[in-house]
């Protein structure tokens, strides 16, 4: 039995079956007709980020050249609203959060080759800020490194595997984290070396006990 951290970091190894990991898979692909999988660009730079990007809910996390990092409502490309967040990606929630409201946003980034990789960074765009983070993985196992709140602080690494389930709360929501690498030939629920990481966040700050 996993406990939780004092920092709130809580890993739940192979949290999600595979017949679960099949579902999340046609789940994300009807959120991809919708909305497709888009090149995210740094700010300012336009640099093209190594993992592509689309969201489910209300907000969806995005960022341009021109716009940086934010939420908006609709795709960049389409224009059009989200699609909403399926109900057995709100039922995680649900579950593991411990969190009285419902997330808004569910990021799903996509790895796809071998080079796909995200650098240490915090999530800072969430005025939400003591709600957690819930992420789940995907397909290839990857080297997940997680530090402090600040940059210079040590980092520890842990592998991801299909079917992990990661809560960050407490102290550890506003640490500093990224993806190192990916390690091939790990899982056959999607075609080696891609993996798909869903994460979920409440954005807005709740206003009413409830919702
Ligand atoms: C620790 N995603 O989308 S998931 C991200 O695997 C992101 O795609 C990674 O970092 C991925 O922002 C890591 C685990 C995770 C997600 C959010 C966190 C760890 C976190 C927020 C705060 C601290
Ligand atoms: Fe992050």
């Amino acid at each position: 039995m996993p406990t939780a951290a004092s920092n709130g970091f809580q890993i739940l190894p192979g949290y999600l079956n595979r017949p679960a990991q099949e579902a999340l898979v046609e789940d994300i692909r009807t959120i991809m007709k919708a909305a497709p999988f888009y090149q995210p660009t740094m700010p300012r730079s336009g640099k093209p980020m190594s993992v592509k990007m689309t969201n489910a809910g209300q907000l969806g996390w995005m960022t341009d050249k021109d716009g940086g990092y934010r939420y908006q409502a609709v795709h960049p490309v389409t224009g059009k609203p989200w699609p909403a967040i399926p109900r057995s990606i709100m039922a995680i929630w649900e579950a593991v959060s411990f969190y009285p409201h419902s997330p808004e946003a569910c990021l799903i980034n996509h790895y796809h080759s071998l080079t796909s990789k995200m650098g240490l960074h915090v999530d800072a765009d969430e005025d939400a800020k003591d709600a957690p983070v819930v992420s789940i993985s995907l397909g290839a196992s990857a080297l997940f490194r997680i530090g402090g709140s600040s940059r210079k602080d040590a980092t520890r690494s842990v592998r991801l595997s299909s079917g992990d389930v990661v809560v960050l709360g407490g102290a550890s929501r506003h640490f500093y984290h990224g993806i190192d690498r990916l390690y091939p030939e790990t899982s056959t629920l999607l075609p080696s070396p891609q993996r798909l990481n869903i994460t979920l966040r409440r954005v807005s700050a709740p206003v009413s006990p409830a919702s």
